[in-house]
């Protein structure tokens, strides 16, 4: 899954594309280097962020989804916004991907299970705003495993077929680098809730923390090394900015491993 930020303040500066056109070719270029997804998103969910209204979301995303699925991508959109959804969904975008895990909005899990679209449930706590505080656990992996089982009842309770479910423990969200780590390393009690596991490691600061390397458009290695590591813990989806880097890296490995 390539990420395509349509955004003026996503925490990878590299990753931003505020214009549309610059949004397309970027998607573009990442099915031709081998991603399945491109992952379309409107609203920077960054620690601290800001939220951003569903309708200027929307002026963001809906013109790249329409473009690259018409181009014949599978195109999912990142958003928490029940009506960025239907508008997504209208513009012809395959997925759902909400790191709310269809909570922040009570009109999402209806939109979902009324579309019959797959959609990826990811594991946070608050909002980007306030989820640092609520970084607190005892048991990480344990606790993110429960409350994503929560949020897949509630999906299912509101019609939302499971075998439409991917799941997503949510690296960097509500969670400490040592946190992040440990849900790595655990990554297959979180398979076990048999659902496809979706993993988002690219950039994000706990490789900054571990290579000591402040800027996130820095951390290529680093983000090739833990994408390796979570598919060996059972990962099968892995959303990444650097999508040919990425490809290239699994050819190898996976060629390696027969
Ligand atoms: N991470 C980000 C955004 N959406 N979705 C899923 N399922 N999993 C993730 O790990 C995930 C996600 C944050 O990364 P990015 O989109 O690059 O940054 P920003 O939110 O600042 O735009």
């Amino acid at each position: 899954m390539g990420i395509v930020n349509v955004t003026p303040d996503s925490f990878s500066d590299g990753s931003r594309r505020t214009d549309p056109q610059d949004a397309i070719a970027a998607g573009l270029a990442m099915a031709a280097d081998g991603a399945d997804i491109v992952d379309v998103g409107g609203e920077s969910t960054r620690p601290g962020a800001a939220p951003v209204p569903p309708g200027v979301e929307q002026e963001r995303v809906v013109p790249p989804i329409r473009a690259l699925a018409a181009a014949g991508l599978c195109v999912s959109v990142d958003t928490r916004n029940a009506s960025t959804m239907a508008a997504a969904l209208a513009a012809g975008a395959r997925i759902v991907n909400d790191v709310s895990a269809l909570a922040h909005d009570e009109h999402a899990a209806g939109v979902v299970a009324e579309h019959a679209c797959p959609v990826v449930l990811m594991h946070m706590r608050g909002t980007p705003a306030t989820m640092n505080a609520q970084a607190v656990y005892r048991d990480v992996v344990a606790e993110v495993r429960a409350e994503l089982s929560r949020r897949i009842e509630s999906a299912v309770q509101a019609g939302v077929r499971p075998e439409q479910i991917a799941v997503d423990p949510g690296i960097g969200f509500a969670k400490q680098a040592a946190h992040s780590k440990a849900v790595l390393r655990g990554l297959p009690k979180i398979v076990r809730l048999g659902y496809p596991v979706l993993v988002g490691v690219s950039r994000k600061s706990f490789i900054g923390a571990i290579s000591n390397e402040p800027d996130a458009d820095r951390r290529l290695g680093g983000s090739l090394a833990a994408a390796l590591f979570a598919v060996l813990r059972g990962a099968s989806i892995l959303r990444v900015h650097d999508v040919r880097e990425t490809v290239q890296a699994l050819r190898v490995w996976q060629t390696l491993f027969e």
